[in-house]
């Protein structure tokens, strides 16, 4: 018994001097003191000794047990501190590195767009209004003269959810709205997103616009060439070439549309303008008696102007983008551009 234990000892120790890490010293502890363990074995031995033998053996044993864990506590000390020297040799961080810098995000280009615009007109007394973009009928299209056979009330052309709510087309029935509860005089400008049933390089299904009317007492048409020219001026650059042309919308009477000259070529003639020079850039006129009296206005004491435009249009322009569609793609190589 005693020669058991002598051998199991020099085992025991040599086990652990030879644990190589601290797997190893633990694979050690459980083959001597596990469970079944070789020295756990021997004191389950102890039963069957002659009881006079017991003290000796039994005082063996843990001479043996107790440099045992004398000597794991040891080399786990050592073995532990070695790990950890070894990670911070392989993980080695360097602080003096700078840091990545997180990625905030920024605004959309047709809001930078919009907020501009919005800005701008805020200067010249507009006031921002906003309304529903499923509209009814009536404001949609009734109160703006729109007449019933029109094109622009086509299921073709208009997202319909039932015979009298539509996605609305434009964002006019906001000012039909503001007209009805304020009497002038009246400056307001209404951005917001509208519906139309297109989509190619140049048209999207979902777009923005901008729309603009101010009424007063004698307002004329001069004061709309002021104001629009002065905002497209502001935006685009004092020396731009500005052209109204006569048109037509139901909703006002005269119109006209508005050019500018092309910010590509300035004015020489390219792709972009094909080949004119200019560039169609809002719709405008003086608004329709017509409007007014659906909304009780008194079109012998008043008189405004209005005007819209499309903002993807305006973004294009601005940023030099000829494809309308990736406004909308979230794309981020394309949005971080701006
Ligand atoms: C009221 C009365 C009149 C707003 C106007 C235009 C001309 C126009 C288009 C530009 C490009 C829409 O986005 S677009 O397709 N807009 O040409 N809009 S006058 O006239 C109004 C608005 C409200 C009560």
């Amino acid at each position: 018994m005693k020669e058991r234990l002598e051998k199991l000892q020099h085992d025991a120790l040599a086990a652990l001097r030879d644990a190589a890490d601290e797997k190893a010293l633990q694979d050690a502890r459980v083959r001597f003191l596990g469970k079944k363990g070789e020295l756990t074995e021997v004191m389950k031995g102890m039963r069957d000794l002659a009881p006079e033998d017991r003290p000796v053996v039994g005082g063996l044993v843990n001479t043996v047990k107790e440099q045992f864990e004398a000597l794991f506590t040891e080399r786990h000390e050592i073995l532990h501190q070695q790990a950890i020297n070894q990670r911070l040799e392989q993980e080695r961080v360097d602080v003096t590195l700078p840091g990545r810098k997180g990625f905030a995000g920024h605004k959309h280009p047709v809001t930078l767009v919009t907020e501009e615009i919005v800005a701008l007109f805020s200067r010249l007394g507009f006031v921002v209004e906003e309304g529903p973009e499923i509209e009814q009928d009536f404001y949609n299209f009734e109160a703006l003269n729109i007449p019933k056979d029109h094109p622009a009330r086509d299921m073709q052309d208009t997202f319909y959810i039932s015979d009298d709510l539509v996605l609305r087309t434009h964002t006019s029935p906001v000012q039909i709205r503001t007209m009805l509860r304020h009497q002038p005089p009246v400056r307001v400008i209404a951005p917001g997103t509208v519906y139309r049933r297109d989509s190619d390089l140049t048209h999207s299904p979902m777009f923005h616009q901008i729309e603009g009317f101010l009424v007063d007492k004698n307002i004329t048409f001069g004061d709309l060439k002021g104001i629009l020219t002065h905002f497209l001026k502001e935006y685009f650059g004092e020396d731009l070439g500005v052209r109204f042309r006569p048109s037509f919308f139901p909703f006002t009477e005269p119109s006209a549309e508005v050019d500018i000259a092309c910010v590509i070529c300035s004015g020489k003639g390219c792709r972009v303008c094909k080949g004119t020079g200019w560039l169609e850039i809002l719709g405008s006129g003086m608004i329709d008696p017509e409007v007014f009296r659906a909304v009780d206005y008194d079109s012998t004491a008043y008189s405004g102007f209005a005007f819209g435009m499309g903002l993807e249009r305006i973004a294009m322009l601005k940023y030099g983008v000829n494809d309308l569609r990736l406004f909308f793609e979230n794309d981020l190589r394309f949005l971080r551009q701006f």
